[in-house]
């Protein structure tokens, strides 16, 4: 019996010998079938000689047996050879594993992890159907810049050095002379600049606010501005079509009413309201509207003869008018969404509520 003992002992040695010399995954599995397959594995045929030993040696035998079988597949499991990593799937059968990392947490025969499914953003949704209504109407989107230049962001604009009026435009600078765009302006004076009227044009994109972050403020929002320029161009043009573009936005029933107000960019300016959707003034106590039927929504004016005269358009023979309306704040009304900052968490649960509108 001595010689079976040695035996295992002389297998263990050959196994070690061989399993130094397996450099690659075939190697690997060859060995595994030599000393494991089912039928004529060397340690499968030393289970089948213990068959026939008596008891007690059964016994003292099958333990060395059993710790070569543990040898061997403990070995084969974990090759010796540099990051390259070999582990037993479901039925025995090798796969080589690459990845030095998490050795022994990975297992490729495991279903992949699905990833959870985005959706389209609500601001995009929103900003996509603003451009579809526009340019049904014959206008063009532009897009510019988010780094701006003093010139374009303000002068150009008709306010002169350290106005007061950028008061009203809390601005992040980026040196003497550059800033973070605070309107879209600055690429509606690019376009004038460039094109002859007549123009037609939206400029949707990020702007950026010197603000504390709060329900209805964050320092970087959308906005969509339009402009029109072209002879014989009045405010009933800018009434017209602004009307229009609400109705289609919200629906027919809106209403709209137009009250004064400054911008250095347009004279005459106004600021647009919308009849409150929830409660059509017929709420004294709305959360919505505050009692008042009316919810503002963009500021519009007919463009300051002085801009026109800064991009060379002849303000005696053309006139336009713009306007400009923050895309959160009009979806938050749309949706009656509290918190501006929602849009911006993150959150599947919220963003996905928007896909089918
Ligand atoms: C607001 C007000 C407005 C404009 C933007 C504009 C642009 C040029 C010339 C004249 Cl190049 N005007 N843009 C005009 C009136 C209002 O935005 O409250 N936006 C959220």
């Amino acid at each position: 019996m001595k010689t079976l003992e040695s035996r295992i002992g002389a297998l263990k040695t050959k196994f070690d010998e061989s399993l130094a010399g397996a450099t690659d995954a075939g190697a690997l599995e060859e060995l595994r079938n030599e000393f494991l397959s089912r039928k004529r594995g060397r340690v499968t045929l030393l289970f089948e000689e213990l068959k026939s030993l008596p008891p007690e040696e059964k016994r003292s035998f099958g333990r060395l047996v059993n710790e070569l079988k543990a040898h061997v597949q403990k070995n084969l499991a974990v090759s010796l050879k540099g990051s390259i990593r070999i582990k037993s799937g479901a039925k025995g059968k090798l796969t080589v594993i690459e990845d030095d990392a998490d050795r022994d947490q990975v297992d490729l025969t495991l279903p992949g992890e699905t990833l959870p499914w985005g959706a389209p953003h609500p601001v995009m949704l929103f900003l996509e159907e603003i451009e579809r209504i526009f340019e049904t109407m014959g206008f063009s989107v532009a897009e510019g810049p988010e780094i701006e230049t003093d010139y374009y962001n303000f002068e150009a604009l008709n306010f002169p050095p350290h106005h007061p009026a950028r008061d009203d435009w809390d601005t992040l600078y980026l040196g003497e002379n550059l800033l973070l765009r605070t309107h879209t302006s600055p690429m509606q004076v690019r376009v004038m600049e460039k094109h002859k009227p007549p123009i037609r044009i939206i400029v949707p994109g990020k702007v950026y606010r010197r603000e504390a972050i709060d329900p209805t403020h964050l320092p970087m929002f959308y906005q969509v501005e339009g402009l029109l320029v072209d002879e014989g161009v009045t405010f009933a043009h800018l009434k017209g079509t602004l009307d229009l573009f609400l109705k289609r936005l919200l629906g027919d029933k809106i209403g709209t009413r137009f009250r004064p107000s400054f911008f250095p960019f347009t004279e005459p300016s106004a600021e647009v309201d919308i009849s409150c959707l929830i409660c059509s003034g017929r709420d004294q106590a709305c959360p919505v509207c505050g009692g008042t039927g009316w919810k503002e929504l963009l500021g519009a004016g007919m463009i300051n003869p002085q801009v026109l005269k800064n991009v060379n358009i002849d303000p005696e023979r053309y006139s336009g008018w713009a306007f400009g309306l923050g895309i959160e704040r009009a979806a938050m009304f749309c949706y009656q969404i509290a918190d501006m900052r929602t849009f911006y968490e993150n959150d599947l649960r919220f963003t996905r509520q928007f896909f089918l509108k």
